[in-house]
């Protein structure tokens, strides 16, 4: 059977919005499931939310509306800032999924069956946050959860049981032979001497909590929450139903979980399979948290980074790379707005994006833009530089593999040092003024850009947006997602077509203004704003509107105004007018757009440029191709000569106007 690859991330808790905690967890999977693919490993990533519980039904009261109204448009926001990251998912799992409920029950009553679970009284305490039953000294009469600060609640009622004082050895044994099944090492530590600590059997129903799955055969109790939740690992996939016939392709997963929910991950969840007699997960790798001055970021604090902050001045590239390359993944870790600026412009702007824009430079300059390939004898790659990137993929493979995110960057790091330095040592500037046509020149750049091919290939998890772009502008066909690195030679014939214009893939970020911005942005409403100043009419333009025409600002917050770049342009067939162009908006997916500019624009003149669209235009045939968006531009003169709208500086892709 050949290779497969399974991973999934927590599903969310619906009774916050979603914050660059839930992100980082999700861009892990996301890049790693990247990264598999681009190595032809069928692969399935999972994600989803998290439904039932009394927390989620104490949120849906305190919001004066139904639950399931609730849960549907927390679920809304979760899907779109996972869209908005270009976080490209297989599977996203509710539990209030029909198919998920159904097989939750099927998983009780196996383990009913097989003599797991019995019926008893449970009296204690309970935290609806962590929904989590919590052992605290009786003597107190109002304790508090240790984490979330909030009253506990005090539970006295019937419940179903699960035998978890049986399970302490098989446990042991599990984490004895299969060492890789919890990491990193110092949370399987933890986990062992919890386990080694003994387990009483832990109440596994609930009757005062309605929101939730009813236990077959007796629905005046509810599923307790985190057996519903855990079990979407499999339900997914397809065990206990037939939504999806997955369980016997992609099982066993990799879990990936921060260490908030190691004990769930860790014991119960094997604790569950080992009783139904089900394989168990390969492993769950767990994270640190990200923190903000020392302490977690979430919605227990409201001290979270922003994803529309994050948004307005950063592109998904930006945010990825800097989650992936600054926090070692498995520790916790400080980010602030800073440190993201500071990476993107040491990394990206001047690291990889400068490479790239040097090398395509040359090529355009030296070479009329047709990247130069050894032919003529004595013309050769440099055979340091490629064993060097040899290495670096080999160590980036490795690292990656065994999600040590950080150092594999760093390895693919030292390669682009490596091929920036020879450029410097072999100065090509002076070569083009001695003979523009020398061996030499050609060989340095020719090694150049190969390098750059091969270091562009194994950035595509951390950077899936950039290197897509930086492929195009060297003139490079198919998607990289497609192309392994390991399997790409080095020097071997390639289709290359001319370069044209080249556009910055990271621009430099001005670290004072943004910060400046942010810091209004968080004492700013929006709607606070006030209008923009308009610039007093001239004769041939159009005059402002009279007052009793103008809009709210309402209206005009409905208009979506984005920056884009230009991917690809050419002309629509038998048209004059019309140029069909690709535009990258900063989502998972580039868009097309008709401009009714061709004879004004030729289309190699506005690849690579930076336009504003209109992103949020209904879709609309012409000549039956479908334009998704309006590019702008000024109307100049009489003949309403189109001048299309762009910027003095540099912007990422995305970025809305307002
Ligand atoms: O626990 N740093 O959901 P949840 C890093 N529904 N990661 C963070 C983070 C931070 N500051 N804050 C949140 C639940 N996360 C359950 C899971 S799974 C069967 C059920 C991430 O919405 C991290 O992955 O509270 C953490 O484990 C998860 O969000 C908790 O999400």
């Amino acid at each position: 059977m050949s290779e497969t690859f399974y991973v999934t991330t927590p599903i969310y808790y619906v009774n916050a919005k979603p914050h660059i905690g839930h992100a980082y967890t999700t861009l892990v999977a996301d890049s790693l499931t990247r990264f598999k693919r681009q190595r032809g490993i069928d692969s399935f990533m999972l994600t989803g939310t998290d439904e039932h519980g009394i927390n989620i039904e104490r949120a849906a009261e305190a919001r004066g509306v139904p639950v399931k109204q609730h849960v549907d448009s927390i679920v809304e926001e979760f899907k779109a800032a996972f869209a908005r990251l270009g976080v490209d998912y297989d599977l996203w799992i509710r539990t209030t999924d029909p198919y998920h409920e159904a097989s939750v029950q099927k998983l009780w009553g196996i383990l009913k069956e097989r003599g797991y679970i019995y019926k008893g009284h449970y009296e204690g305490w309970f935290c609806g946050s962590c929904n989590e039953f919590k052992d605290v000294d009786e003597k107190t009469d109002q304790p508090v959860c240790a984490i979330h600060e909030k009253p506990l609640d005090r539970i006295a009622e019937e419940s179903y049981f699960f035998k978890f004082s049986a399970m302490q050895q098989r446990l042991l044994d599990l984490y004895r032979d299969h060492p890789e099944f919890v990491q990193p090492e110092v949370r399987r530590n933890e986990v062992i001497s919890f386990v080694q600590g003994g387990l009483k059997d832990l109440s596994l129903s609930r009757v005062s909590v309605k929101w939730g799955i009813p236990v077959p055969d007796d629905p005046a109790h509810t599923i307790y929450v985190w057996f519903d939740a855990l079990a979407n690992y499999i339900t997914a996939l397809g065990w206990g139903n037939d939504h999806y016939q997955g369980f016997d392709r992609y099982w066993p997963a990799l879990h990936l979980v921060g260490k908030d929910i190691l004990r769930f991950h860790a014991v119960y969840w094997p604790a569950f399979l080992i009783a139904a007699g089900i394989e168990l997960p390969r492993t769950v790798f767990v994270h640190g948290m990200l923190l903000r001055g020392g302490q977690k970021m979430g919605k227990t604090l409201g001290n979270a980074i922003q994803l529309n902050v994050l948004h307005g001045h950063f592109t998904n590239d930006m945010i990825r790379y800097f989650l992936l390359r600054e926090v070692a993944f498995g520790q916790d870790g400080e980010v602030t707005y800073e440190a993201l600026i500071d990476r993107v412009n040491s990394d990206l702007a001047d690291g990889l994006g400068n490479l790239a824009s040097r090398t395509l430079t040359m090529i355009k300059n030296y070479f009329d833009g047709v990247p130069p390939r050894p032919q003529a004898a004595g013309t050769e790659f440099d055979e340091d530089v490629r064993s060097i990137l040899e290495s670096a993929k080999a160590a980036f493979d490795g690292e990656f593999g065994s999600l040590n995110f950080s150092r594999a960057l760093e390895a693919a790091w030292r390669g682009i040092a490596r091929v920036d330095k020879y450029i410097t040592d072999h100065h090509p500037w002076k070569l083009a003024k001695q003979d523009s046509n020398s061996d030499e020149l050609r060989a340095v750049i020719a090694t150049a850009y190969e390098g750059l091919r091969h270091l562009v290939l194994l950035t595509v998890p951390a950077l899936p947006d950039a290197t897509r772009q930086i492929w195009r502008q060297m003139g490079l066909g198919g998607e990289p997602l497609h192309i392994n690195p390991n399997t790409t030679t080095w020097g071997e014939g390639l289709d290359i077509s001319k370069i044209y214009a080249i556009s910055p893939a990271f621009p430099k970020l001005n670290k004072e203004k943004i910060m400046a911005e942010i810091d209004s942005e968080s004492t700013t409403a929006p709607e606070a704003q006030p209008p923009q100043p308009q610039t007093a009419p001239t004769s041939k333009i159009e005059p402002a509107k009279a007052d009793s025409e103008k809009i709210a600002i309402d209206d005009f917050v409905k208009i979506d105004l984005r920056v884009a770049t230009v991917l690809e342009a050419e002309r629509v067939p038998k048209s004059d007018k019309l140029l069909r162009i690709i535009v990258d908006v900063g989502e998972p997916q580039s868009r097309q757009i008709l401009a009714g500019i061709a004879e004004y624009y030729k289309p190699e003149d506005l690849v690579g440029r930076k336009i504003v669209v209109v992103a949020n235009l209904a879709p609309r045939k012409m000549r039956g191709l479908e334009s998704n968006g309006m590019l702008l531009a000024a109307s100049v003169g009489e003949s309403g000569r189109p001048v299309i709208a762009t910027f003095a500086e540099d912007v990422p892709n995305g970025a809305r106007l307002k």
